[in-house]
């Protein structure tokens, strides 16, 4: 991850290059006529899929996504605005109208208004990181004003669809935002670093993973992206399988069903991350430990509880998050003793007070700990459950890390698809029934492509419709996409086009992380 973002002059970067040419020249045309002259160069960051562990990136467990081809990519010049310092945004999507942003003329961090849902709020999110960074490494730059530019826009990534549209448009954004100004060499590591934490502008409490995959993937490999001791990600290989079985495929099927997590994300997400942050520190106190506070919360985190409780209370060896089998036996051995740490009545949930009492909180202390800094709505606390989910969906990371780089299994082909097969379905329950992120559309998807070929089939991303990923082999793949076509999309959406489906129904292939791409 030390390595410098790379710059490509041709569209090598990508699988079949022919077919990304008129994409860059429209893009190129655009910003012509729109701004009257030329791009200086094109930032690019792709979407990702998560191929297992979902929704324990910010409880810090490791998790196995890639980056795919689907990308933003930004074509981006200078401005000669003489009155102030403004962002000229246009999206080649006209449903994105344009608009300028006006930076704060006494050189201070813009503020983005959370209540106004605009496509641009991502842009100010990386504004913001840019900026930031900017007057860490100058600091005889401080409280100087980014340069003034013009971009256009474009994205194949389906928005709200659980492959981080967001995450691709932050991405590329910050990276043109730094090249315009004047920074030619940024580390993966750095830019990582400063992007994981832009959404959070927007009132997203995220984890890390989807920013990392989209900086850090490689061509053919999927990352195993670390949190702890420090964000790494570590490219594999996916095993070859073996004929008469032919090679492994990869679909994914967007439900069509928006996961809007903006406007649902007081009762989704964020609640899970605060559900996630108590859970760690009720944990700890039924144990008598005390755990590191490191999370976004200023909280402990379900691995911080991991790693304390089998030193101090076990008195064992820490775990250096690599070791796999280790680490699959003391998550196994988390799973089962979680069945005994919550009684009956716990396991339904907790309210607000029975949650407060068990952390020794007043119900006041507790509301500005965990509720306050990102707005979350509930009735119970479901504590058993997600701790649980994270448990085992860690634990299920391992064993297809350990699938993917043991060679018994990789000779052993039609093993390997079984196992990994089953392992993805394992997930998509405890999805469904622990982390509770999954809907009557998504389920349905699962059940249709099981039938038809799918050797494993679960949500990717944060789940409430979105995307989801399907593992087969290439030869079950026509007979896949028929079915979930036949099945699925034509009877919920009657008047689909074959290209609203070409787009809901995508193969991909693990491919190049973010990137500068010169002008072509
Ligand atoms: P998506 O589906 O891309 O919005 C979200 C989080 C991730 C991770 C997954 C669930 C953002 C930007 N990212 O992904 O960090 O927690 O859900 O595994 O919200
Ligand atoms: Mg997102």
């Amino acid at each position: 991850m030390a390595d410098l973002i790379p710059t490509f002059s041709d569209l090598s970067l990508y699988d079949k290059p022919e077919s990304q040419a008129s994409r860059y020249q429209n893009l190129v045309h655009e910003y012509k006529d729109v701004f009257q002259g030329a791009p200086e160069f094109i930032a690019r960051a792709p979407g990702r899929v998560n191929l297992i562990g979902d929704h324990i990136d910010y409880c810090y467990f490791s998790v196995l996504p890639m980056a795919i081809e689907y990308d933003v990519i930004e074509a981006i010049g200078k401005s000669s605005d003489s009155k102030g310092h403004f962002i000229h945004l246009t999206n080649t999507d006209k449903r994105f109208t344009p608009e300028t942003i006006e930076l704060p003329k006494d050189g201070s961090i813009i503020v983005i208004d959370k209540e106004s849902h605009s496509w641009t709020n991502y842009y100010r999110c990386s504004l913001i990181v840019a900026q930031k960074y900017l007057w860490e490494r100058f600091p005889s730059t401080k409280g100087q004003c980014l340069k003034s530019i013009n971009v256009v826009i474009d994205g194949t990534v389906p928005t709200g669809g659980g492959l981080s549209s967001s995450a691709a448009l932050c991405v590329a954004s910050t990276l043109g935002v730094l090249k315009a100004n004047g920074v030619e060499n940024i580390t993966k590591k750095d830019l990582t670093r400063i992007t994981v934490v832009s959404e959070h502008y927007v009132g997203l409490n995220n984890g890390g993973m989807d920013q990392c995959a989209s900086v850090c993937g490689e061509k053919g490999k999927v990352l195993f992206i670390e949190f702890q001791p420090e964000l790494r990600a570590t490219p594999y290989s996916i095993p070859e399988i073996h004929p008469p079985l032919k090679p492994l495929s990869f679909l994914i099927t967007n439900t069509l069903v928006e996961s809007n997590k903006n406007e649902s994300a007081p009762v989704n997400y964020n609640l899970r991350v605060v559900e996630m942050a108590i859970g760690a520190e009720f944990l700890a106190r039924l144990n008598g430990i005390t755990l590191p506070k490191n999370s976004n919360l200023n909280t402990g985190t379900l691995r911080g509880f991991m790693d304390t409780y089998f030193v101090e209370k076990r008195h064992l060896s820490r775990w250096n998050g690599r070791d796999i089998r280790l680490g699959i036996q003391r998550l196994q051995e988390l799973s089962q003793k979680i069945e005994t740490w919550f009684t009956d009545s716990q396991k339904i949930g907790f309210t607000t007070e029975e949650a407060a009492d068990r952390l020794g909180l007043s119900k006041d202390e507790f509301t500005e700990k965990y509720l306050t800094t990102f707005p979350v709505k509930y009735e119970k606390l479901k504590i058993y459950q997600r701790t649980k989910h994270v448990f085992d969906e860690a634990r299920r990371v391992l064993e297809t890390l350990r699938l993917f780089t043991d060679s018994n299994a990789s000779e052993n082909s039609s093993n390997f698809l079984k196992r990994f097969g089953e392992i993805m379905d394992q997930s998509q329950l405890s999805l469904k029934t622990l982390l509770m992120n999954s809907t009557d559309e998504c389920d349905e998807l699962c059940r249709i492509a099981r039938k038809n070929g799918s050797l494993g089939s679960r949500i990717t991303g944060a789940g409430w419709g979105g995307s989801l990923v399907h593992f087969t082999t290439e030869d079950k793949l026509d007979g896949l996409i028929n079915a979930l076509v036949e099945q699925y999309y034509k009877k919920h959406f009657p008047n689909i086009t074959e290209e609203e489906i070409s787009h809901a129904v995508v193969v991909t292939k693990p491919a190049v992380g973010s990137c500068i791409v010169n002008q072509i």
